[in-house]
């Protein structure tokens, strides 16, 4: 018999895991979160029963929310994480030399506990000596800073659940509060297909346009999370993503990357006709803020 981890994209649409086994199920004050091993993607983790990250495919997503912003600004010193318990987007700071503090704001310590012992390595960078860990809710978090960070990161599930307060105006004005005057956010911006998702990419871009002077969005492929076709923000007080994007200097620094190049940077901010239409049209309206 085999056992099957299965996520709706819609209400007749669905993607399945042939599980191996099933590690681990836990019910925080938070969220549920489970761990399985699969022949596909290795292990991987979910939260309420969405994916979270794989052995197989989270360099793909942890390169690009962590390189696209620093080939723009490769002097960044402070970085907040927000979220990211797995810590695979600290991983991909701690390869620079020129990052000095990396605090993470993560709500649910069992996930990174969990995450220590399931998923190694993703996680082994979180005892950096860089890097703090704050076991507490973002939104809080994030009040407390003025004008600190060089990036802040917001590596967050979907907006149901735990995440809901990382995709609001009044969350994004403290952001652009703890920021400097050069600072850059990220966030993750959901995907265009679903409509489940459309819908909040759509809400994200158009209260993100409200606070940040630069407000992009790029894309990448992410096999597990629905539709393949995932995107992040870009969101910024000074540096635009192409026009000070420096390639040369980045290239300097010899990271070795398997998804992200200099030339994806350039093409992921280039988004397909039908998503730059959704995200043009994207406009706030007063309930969601
Ligand atoms: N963050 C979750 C991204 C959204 C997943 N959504 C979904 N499967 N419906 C992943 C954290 C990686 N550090």
């Amino acid at each position: 018999m085999t056992i099957w981890f299965s996520e709706f994209y819609s209400d007749t649409c669905k993607f399945d895991i042939a599980v191996k086994r099933h590690l681990h199920s836990e019910q925080t004050p938070f969220q549920r979160i489970d761990f399985f091993d699969s022949e596909e993607f290795g292990i991987f983790f979910t939260l309420d029963g969405y994916m979270m990250v794989t052995e197989r495919d989270e360099f793909m997503y942890h390169d690009m929310i962590v390189h696209v912003p620093m080939a723009v600004n490769p002097d960044v010193k402070k970085v907040l994480v927000i979220g990211g318990g797995d810590g695979g987007t600290v991983r991909e700071l701690t390869r620079y030399p020129g990052i000095e503090e990396i605090h993470m704001a993560e709500i649910d310590e069992r996930v990174v506990r969990l995450c220590q012992q399931y998923l190694p390595v993703t996680a082994g960078k979180l005892d950096d000596p860089r890097v703090r860990l704050f076991f507490e809710d973002g939104v809080q978090f994030v009040k407390q800073r003025t004008d600190y960070y060089d990036l802040i990161i917001i590596d967050s599930t979907d907006p149901i659940g735990p995440g809901a307060g990382l995709f609001t105006v009044d969350f994004y004005r403290d952001c652009y509060k703890a920021l400097n005057s050069k600072g850059i956010l990220i966030n993750q911006h959901e995907s265009p297909f679903y409509e489940i998702d459309a819908v909040q990419m759509v809400k994200a871009h158009a209260k993100l346009k409200e606070v940040f002077e630069i407000c992009m969005v790029y894309q990448f492929h992410m096999p597990t999370y629905a539709s393949g076709h995932w995107l992040f923000g870009f969101s910024s007080k000074h540096f635009h993503p192409i026009k000070d994007h420096k390639r040369e200097e980045w290239e300097r620094l010899g990271l070795k990357t398997r998804y992200y190049n200099s030339d994806i940077h350039v093409g992921s901010f280039a988004l397909p006709t039908y998503v730059r239409e959704m995200l043009e049209q994207a406009a706030i309206e007063p309930e969601w803020k």
